[in-house]
Formats: structure tokens, sequence, C-alpha cells
């Protein structure tokens, strides 16, 4: 037997560039041990090599289910420099093993075909090539491992200069490529596994991504055995999962830090409106379109503030709401155009009125309120992982603790409307700034890259709401038969002073009334929009200039919460001053993607 430096085991499904390698090992006289297809390939070529079997002194067996599973093997590989391990190894005729080159049955390129069977997919299931890996790696203080055919070339030229031995550092590196071969291998067994055994209960198959040609698409828990929620009707999308799991979160919290029911309506992964369960007076419930709804209870008064806050955006809303979902809250839902809900539960009869919408289309989700998710989350985004801690901050009163402004008196509405708009945007896409009054959102300004563009938008549609109390939009003599969204669109115009002046679009406009308003003058809407007062403004990121804060007075703002950090933070506060505001230093910036 010729005098071997070294031990190599071999046991390659894919055999790109074997037999380089197997020429590169015997010239630097390693001793070659390979598995069946393996050592075939390797004699066949004519360099030396020996069947696992001439070390296990046992055949592979039933089928090669068992090949290189034997103490003989990863007795060899595991051993350390140490001298219980040598007498060990001594005692029981096992020889030490240094490169372990090994990779995996196919199971992902098998799974991928079209209609495979899972008996066709256990039989790619590696077991001895993972134990294979996951020994080498393990002891990669002493064993190298190639788990990559690209890696060949560099270990042979390692071996051929470190005359048999391979640098610690290169052993790190081929140890860590094998433990995530072998994550990444599991990772796709209980994958396919998920879809075969737990359709329903960990994995819910989705139709498309965020677009419909983005497919496959699916939701997935893999540290629990359930997903948190249950569908109960319908058929969620991508994007309604997104909002779902943002809004709920939203009213979860926000119904804790007040201790009132909440509600929120999203649209495409940001809240149009979200609010508490504040009483209505009989004005708001016209304004809201909830006059005809009897017995309105604190969860559906949040609901229909949520809904109420931006008709406009809300159409074709995602609801979450904090409670169990009574009859008068389905009720509201029931007339409004609306894509889903989320709740922790429904009462019987209300789940009937909901399960009736969109032809029984509509989709109802039941949430666990006790689920809490993980406390690190993972997102891929363009193939790279990106990893944080979650947004766990917890906003309540103790939040607005750090007032700046000479003005200090912070009352107790201005604290849960300061709560509400902050809430909101923890669950909004950046930048964002909110304005909230009687408990709910009545202007958010999401997703603009300029801080001032927020503050506009959430102003104007603070405003836009507003002017919906005007007299004169609460007496419109509506045309027979003209639907809600119909009107949200015209009261839009109105309010917002785009009355179209001709064509068929002022004919569309004319034929939702039977008695066409007057347009409001200037004036007028100066003067209405001078009555708004006392609301809260929140904002996700500081103020960088005082023009926020001068745009929001405009709207009746009194109060700020923002965080500092700007080096205008002085000017701002002064300007808040100025106007004799309340300005709250938030702690916790509060971006949101
Ligand atoms: O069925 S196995 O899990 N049982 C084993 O003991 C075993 N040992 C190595 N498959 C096993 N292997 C795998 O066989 C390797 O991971 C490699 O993919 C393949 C190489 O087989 P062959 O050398 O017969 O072509």
């Amino acid at each position: 037997m010729p005098n071997y430096t070294k031990t190599a085991i071999l046991s390659v499904h894919d055999k790109t560039g074997l037999l380089d390698l197997a020429k590169g090992l015997s010239d630097n006289n390693v001793r070659i041990l390979a598995s069946g297809g393996t050592a075939q390939m390797v004699r066949e070529a004519g360099f030396p090599v020996e069947d696992v079997s001439e070390v296990t002194h046992a055949p592979e067996m039933l089928g090669g289910r068992v090949k290189t599973l034997h103490p003989a093997v990863h007795g060899g590989i595991l051993a350390r420099n140490l001298e219980s391990d040598e007498k060990d190894l001594k005692q029981q005729h096992i020889e030490k093993i240094d490169f372990v080159v090994c990779n995996l049955y196919p199971f992902k390129e098998t799974v991928a075909k079209i209609g495979v069977t899972v008996a066709e997919a256990v039989e790619e299931i590696d077991i001895g090539g993972v134990t294979l890996l996951r020994a080498a790696a393990k002891n990669h203080s002493r064993v190298t491992i190639l788990s990559d055919p690209k890696d060949y070339s560099l270990f042979l030229s390692e071996l051929k200069s470190g005359k048999g031995e391979i640098p610690q550092e290169l052993r790190n590196e081929l140890a860590l490529k094998a433990f995530e071969h072998t994550a990444d291998y599991d990772k796709t067994i209980s994958d396919f596994f998920r879809k075969q055994y737990s359709e329903g209960k960990a994995q819910l198959p989705l139709r498309y991504g965020i677009n419909p040609h983005q497919k496959p698409a699916q939701a997935y828990v893999d540290r629990i055995d359930e997903l948190p929620f249950k569908v109960l009707s319908g058929t969620p999308g991508y994007i309604n999962l997104l909002d779902a799991l943002n809004s709920w979160p939203l009213v979860k919290e926000l119904s804790a830090s007040l201790n009132l029911p909440a509600a929120a309506s999203f649209k495409h992964v940001s809240p149009a409106g979200a609010a508490v369960g504040v009483p209505l007076t009989d004005l708001e419930k016209q304004v809201y379109f909830v006059s005809d709804i009897e017995n309105l209870s604190p969860l559906a008064c949040a609901y229909a503030r949520a809904r109420g806050s931006d008709r406009m955006s809300s159409f074709g809303d995602w609801i979450a709401l904090s409670n169990i979902v009574d009859v008068p809250t389905a009720q509201i839902i029931s007339k409004e155009v609306s894509d889903g809900v989320i709740a922790p539960g429904f009462k019987p009869e209300a789940l009937e009125i909901l399960k009736k919408k969109k032809k029984g289309k509509y989709c109802i989700l039941q949430i666990d309120p006790n689920y809490e998710p993980e406390p690190i989350e993972t997102r891929m985004v363009y193939g790279i992982n990106l990893q944080q801690k979650r947004n766990d901050a917890i906003i309540n009163k103790g939040t607005f603790r750090e007032i700046v402004s000479k003005n200090k008196n912070l009352t107790d509405a201005s604290i849960i409307d300061l709560t509400v708009a902050t809430i909101a945007l923890k669950y909004t896409q950046s930048n964002s700034v909110c304005l909230a009054r009687n408990g709910m959102v009545v202007g958010l300004g999401a997703g603009q890259q300029s801080r001032i563009h927020c503050t506009r938008l959430a102003a104007e549609k603070a405003e836009n709401w507003w002017l919906r109390h005007h007299p004169r939009v609460l007496g419109f003599q509506w045309a027979e038969g003209v639907k809600r969204p119909d009107k949200s669109n015209v009261i839009d115009l109105y309010v917002t002073g785009q009355i179209p002046i001709e064509g068929p679009e002022k004919e569309d406009y004319e034929s939702k009334f039977s008695t066409v308003p007057t347009p409001l003058t200037e004036q007028e809407r100066k003067d209405w929009i001078s009555k708004l007062n006392n609301l809260s403004l929140s904002s996700d990121g500081f103020l960088p200039f005082p023009d926020n804060v001068y745009r929001a007075v405009k709207a009746g703002v009194k109060y700020i919460a923002a965080p500092s950090g700007s080096v205008m933070d002085k000017v701002v506060f002064n300007t808040a001053d100025a106007f004799d505001l309340v300005y709250i230093e938030n702690p916790i910036r509060l971006f949101h993607h």
C-alpha cells in the first residue's frame, strides 16, 4: 500500500470536476475513498480509489440509502487531535479522514418538476451526504470540506503549496459554505412538505404576488405550526396580507394604548384612516355616511371614523378591527366597497352579513389576538437578506412627555389624538406626517420623499375632511340612486374646488344632483377652514424646516410631536412658540418600509 500522507472521502452527486480533483489528490499522495458511483467514475478514469465499504466492512445497502453512514467514516471525520480521540480510533481500527468532498442529491431540481410525487421527492432526500457535510464542517479545525466543485482548483493549489496542509482560513470559509449548503437544502425540503402536508395551516398558496405576473406566491410560517390567522371567507392576495399584517398590529396597539376599540382602513400598505371608538355626533354620522345605522357600538364608531377620514383613499380598503366584530360594524362594512377585513373574532350574525359581501368572495381573516411575532424580522430584497429587530416600540402617553415649547398645555384629548397619529405613522410608508382630531386620523401624508410634501398632503386632506362638514355639503340634494362611492367622488370635486366647468365631465358631475349646489367661493372655503382647530400632528422623522409648522398652523394644528435631531431644531421650536403651539420631542423615529 502506498505511503499516503492524507485521506479524502469523495461522495458527489454532481460529478463536475471530479476527475481533475481525483488526479490532483493522487498526485499529492492522498488516499481516496469514495461511494459507489463516485468510486466507479474515478476508477474508470484510471486513478487509485477504494470503495467506502473497504473501511466500513459493510456493503452499500437499501438501494443506496446507506452508503457512508458508518462510525468508520464519521469517527474518521469527527476525531480531533486529542489523545482520547486517538485512543478511541485505535481501539476501533478507524483512520482519520482529512478531506471530505460531497454535494447532495438534487432535491431542489426534482421538486421543481411539474407533477412530482411525494415518493419521488423522498428518494432525493440525502441523509448520508448531509451527515458528511455537517460532520466535516463541524470539525473544520482539522478537516477540509469541499461542497462546491468551483472550489476544487483552489483547494488543489493550496494542497500542493502547503504540502498536504490546507490553511485554516480556507477551511473556515469552506465550512461556512457547507453549513449554508445544508441549511438551504433543509429549507427546500421543509418548503416542499409544508406545501404537501400543511396547506391552509402553516402555508397558504397565493394566486400571485404583488402583480399577477409574479408567480408562484405563498404565505407561510416556519417556526410555528400554524399561521396566526384563519381564512373564514374569500382568498387573500399578497397585498391583502401585507395590509392585514400591518393594519392588525396598528389597531391592536392603538386599542391597548388608549383602552378603546380601534379600527383602521388600509390601502396599499398605508392607512387611509385609523381611529378609536369615540362616539359620533349626529353631524359626524352624516359626514361619515352612517346615519342609517342603529346602535352604533364603539367599534362601529371607530370604523365609521377610520373610513370617514379619507373616503376617496379608503375605496376598496382592507379593514382591521381590534375587537370582536358586531352587527353595526358589519352593517357599515356591508355598505362600503372593501376588499377584506381582519379581526380577532366575529359575532355569528356579523359574520353572516360580511360573508354575503362581494357575492361571497369578501375576504375575512380571523387573527389570534395573542399572536406575538418573532423579535427579529428578515426580508429579501433583490436577492439580499435584510434583517432587523422588529419595531416593537410602544407608543402611549409616556411618548409625549418631552415638551420643548413654552406652551406646555397638553390636553387629554390631544394626547389621544397624538397617540392615534403616532401609532398610525408606525404603520405608514415613510416619509409620513399624520394629523388627528377626535380620536381619528383626519389627514395622512404618506410615502413622500420630502417632509414638507407630507405635511402639505396631510394638511390638505385634513382641510378637505373638514370641508366635508360644511352645511352646503351636508345639504346636497342627490339625484335618485346615486351610489356611495359616486357621492364621495363628487364631494371630493366640490370641496377641493375642482368642479368641472364644461363638457361631459360637467354633465357627469351635475347628473349626480337633483339640484346642483352652488360652489363654495374662495372666501367661504377660507372662512370654513379657519374654524378648524386643535389638531394634533405627528411626524415619523424630524421637521427639517419651519415651513412644516407654517403649513400645519394653517390647517388648525395646535399640537406637534416629532423626533428631533435636525440642525434646525431650535428654529423649528421657536416657530412653534411664535404660534403658541405645544411641541413635543418624540424620542422615537418611526420610519416604516
Ligand atoms: O441515501 S443517502 O443519504 N445515504 C448515504 O449513506 C449516503 N452517503 C452519501 N446518500 C448518500 N450519499 C450521497 O450519495 C452523497 O451526498 C452524494 O450526493 C451521492 C453520491 O453517490 P454515488 O457516489 O453513489 O454517486
